[in-house]
């Protein structure tokens, strides 16, 4: 460990260890389900940090939570209905607001701590509470989902940190099944998947639980994030039987959209041509992955 350097260490990575350079630690607490902890580095800004582990940095949060929001949500004509797992900075509920069909956005995070630091250190994030279409739910969301009813949704997405802690449950195939219930037919679930370079197992388990369970498409996505663990960062996305999903072409072309730019800015990091990319795999992940 370097002096004055956060290192990002993990049995998920191990042997190696990202490090951003610190300005200020400006908060540092611990709630009932993790360390909590928010610095300013020299340069990607303010850095959240739940058990030493890397969830946002100002430089770079706009292509995690742009690309898993609008993976999703641009594949489905006019999402109404969406839920929000994890996620609690309300980076994802800023995205998810760009949508003028949405009507209704229920998130569930489980750690309230996340929400107040976010709302007191990360101004650009939690401006996603400030929609009233928003209503936030603190609580495990295992136990959340189990009581919605049946085909509530239009998309879930599960924006939810790594698997060793609270987040375990949420790789694991009971609570895909119950998510698959609280979709429509045809309704899609985009949930964080790891590393292509360092979590092939972990994806295949996953992969392997969801085609078990979503009998519409099952497809895997990934993009670049420089701040997480070798700088890149899945998604699985699936549908529901019923009307069929075509997620490598979007429907909704949301970044020629004037309605995306007018309160929160222009879209940073997405577009229509990076949706449909987004599919395209390494021959590596492409031969375990392969396309369905
Ligand atoms: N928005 C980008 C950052 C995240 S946040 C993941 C969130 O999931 C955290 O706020 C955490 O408290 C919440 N969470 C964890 N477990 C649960 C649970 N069981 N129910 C509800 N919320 C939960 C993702 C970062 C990805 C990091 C990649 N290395």
């Amino acid at each position: 460990v370097i002096p004055g350097w956060f290192s990002e260490i993990s049995p998920l990575w191990p042997g190696e260890a990202h490090s951003l350079k610190v300005e200020k630690v400006l908060f540092q607490g611990k709630s009932d389900y993790q360390n909590v902890m928010v610095f300013q580095s020299s340069t990607y800004g303010r850095v959240l940090v739940l058990d030493g582990v890397i969830q946002v940095t100002e430089r770079d949060e706009c292509a995690y939570q742009e690309m898993i929001t609008h993976l999703p949500l641009c594949s489905i004509p006019n999402p109404k209905k969406v839920l929000v797992i994890g996620g609690g900075d309300g980076g994802v509920l800023r995205e998810v607001s760009r949508y003028s069909s949405v009507e209704q956005i229920d998130i569930c995070e489980i750690d309230k701590m996340v929400v107040d630091v976010s709302k007191q250190f990360f101004p650009h994030l939690a401006v996603g509470y400030e929609d009233p279409r928003v209503t936030l739910h603190i609580g495990d969301g295992v136990a959340f989902i189990k009581g919605v009813p049946e085909g509530t949704y239009d998309a879930v997405i599960v924006d939810s940190s790594d698997p060793i802690g609270p987040a375990q449950e949420l790789f694991e195939k009971p609570f895909f099944e119950s998510i698959a219930k609280v979709l429509r037919p045809g309704g899609v679930l985009c949930t964080q998947a790891e590393s292509i370079w360092l979590h092939m197992q972990l994806i295949e388990g996953i992969l392997s639980a969801c085609r078990q369970v979503f009998k519409g498409s099952v497809n895997y996505a990934w993009t670049t994030v420089p701040t997480y663990p070798s700088g890149v960062i899945g998604f699985m996305l699936c549908s529901t039987e019923g009307p069929p999903v075509d997620f490598q072409h979007p429907v909704n072309h949301i970044d020629e959209d004037e309605v995306s730019k007018k309160s929160k800015g222009p879209l940073k990091f997405y577009n229509s041509e990076i949706h449909s990319a987004a599919f395209c795999l390494p021959s590596f992940a492409k031969r375990i992955i392969g396309s369905k």
